[in-house]
């Protein structure tokens, strides 16, 4: 939607003109995979599509939010002082949550405002739609609000909301791959450390594509903490076995493959197995694309799937259709699933003179395995949240 459509949509739902137009990005990953919260490596970037957010101040204590995507819950309202957490709630949850994790450093608000979002995100589609609103939020409030705090501080914020307003375990990926995110540009983020660097992505003659498996939401929140938690149980068995680590992440795969025995459990084995390797694949990766070896980069990826599907076992029939269909296909350097898993996207790397045969051959075998269509996005890496004007 471009800057008049949004003040346009914004006034449809509230009445009169909005003000400000913002904007955040969603991501891919490029590799580095459920490593986040294992204190390993992520290599993400932001792209072109995301949410974008109309604001206008009130002059009363009242919030009232609408939602393009989510038509059916109306305008949502609550005062700047009712924010805890209620699983009633509709997608507000987001704005509520920003700011009740932000008041906890005092940072508030002290009037109200009309907010109108739009996302060109598809919704549960492992792009980050929640981490994109979650800095939309942040970056509007710390804008109009002059709160003067960092990018890093609303990433962390972002993370906060999931982890202890939402409740699920995430890694800070998302949020930082967002927040942080430059045109044409990586992020190879070390999640220990938090120490990061941007790498071009130069891909020659190929594109990324992102391929949507349209699969709906299942249980995919409680799988990914029980993932969580499975690592840490390896962890901790490591550790009582003499292993001196906090993270899975600290280990090479030579010192996991002696002390693996310590686990006793062929799952956490597995688990903490995908963990180790994918940290170093992601190190490697990073070397390869640096260096132009874009082959050796393909390759990387593809096991990246692999390692998921064997060892993390959060692909499913829906992303590993996608995912071994795309390898077969002439011009493909490598695709994998990107995200958390069990539904949601992959990405492929592929020579842009086959990228119409691609995503024609990849969907025909996907409808006729999987029984209904997926979505094909080809994928431009872009910059952070921003303002947009006219
Ligand atoms: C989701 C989480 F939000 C991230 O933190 C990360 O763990 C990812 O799944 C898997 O790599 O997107």
């Amino acid at each position: 939607m471009d800057y008049q459509s949004l003040k346009d949509e914004f006034k449809k739902a509230f009445g009169y003109e909005g003000d400000r137009v913002y904007f955040a990005p969603g991501r891919i990953n490029l590799i580095g995979e459920h490593t986040d919260y294992n204190g390993g490596h992520v290599f993400p970037c932001a792209i072109t599509m995301g949410t974008y957010g109309v604001y206008k101040a009130r002059d009363d204590n009242q919030v009232r939010v609408y939602s393009a995507n989510i038509p059916d819950a109306g305008v949502l309202t609550f005062p700047i002082d009712k924010l805890d957490f209620d699983k009633n709630d509709n997608w507000d949850k987001f704005p509520r949550g920003v700011m009740y994790e932000m008041a906890k450093q005092g940072k508030t608000v002290d009037h109200g405002f009309d907010l109108f979002v739009h996302g060109d995100l598809p919704d549960a589609s492992g792009l980050s739609s929640s981490a994109s609103i979650e800095l939309l939020i942040g970056n509007i409030l710390n804008k109009e609000f002059n709160w003067g705090v960092d990018q890093l501080t609303l990433v962390k914020n972002g993370q906060a909301v999931e982890n202890d307003y939402l409740g699920l375990n995430t890694g800070i990926m998302d949020q930082f791959a967002i927040g942080m995110g430059k045109k044409d540009q990586a992020i190879l983020l070390d999640t220990n450390t938090l120490k990061y660097q941007y790498v071009p992505v130069e891909l020659g003659d190929n594109v990324v594509v992102i391929m949507n498996t349209n699969k709906q939401r299942q249980l995919t929140d409680s799988k990914y903490n029980e993932r969580r938690s499975q690592c840490e149980k390896a962890v901790a068995l490591l550790q009582k076995g003499g292993v001196d680590i906090k993270t899975l992440g600290e280990l090479s795969q030579e010192e996991f493959d002696k002390e693996a025995y310590l686990i006793n459990d062929d799952t956490l084995i597995k688990r903490a197995r995908h963990a180790v390797i994918e940290n170093q694949r992601t190190l490697r990766a990073q070397k390869a694309l640096s260096a132009g070896e874009l082959e050796e980069f393909g390759k990387l990826v593809n096991a990246s799937h692999i390692s998921l599907h064997y060892d993390y076992e959060v692909t499913g029939k829906e992303l590993d259709t996608l995912a071994e269909t795309a390898w077969k296909q002439p011009g493909v350097l490598g695709a994998r699933m990107t995200g958390a898993g069990f539904g949601g996207c992959a990405i492929a790397i592929v020579n842009k003179a086959n990228v119409d045969d691609f995503i024609k051959n990849v969907g025909d075998v996907y409808k006729k395995t999987v029984g209904y269509a997926a979505s094909f996005y080809v994928a431009s890496i872009a910059d952070g949240p921003k303002e947009i004007t006219a």
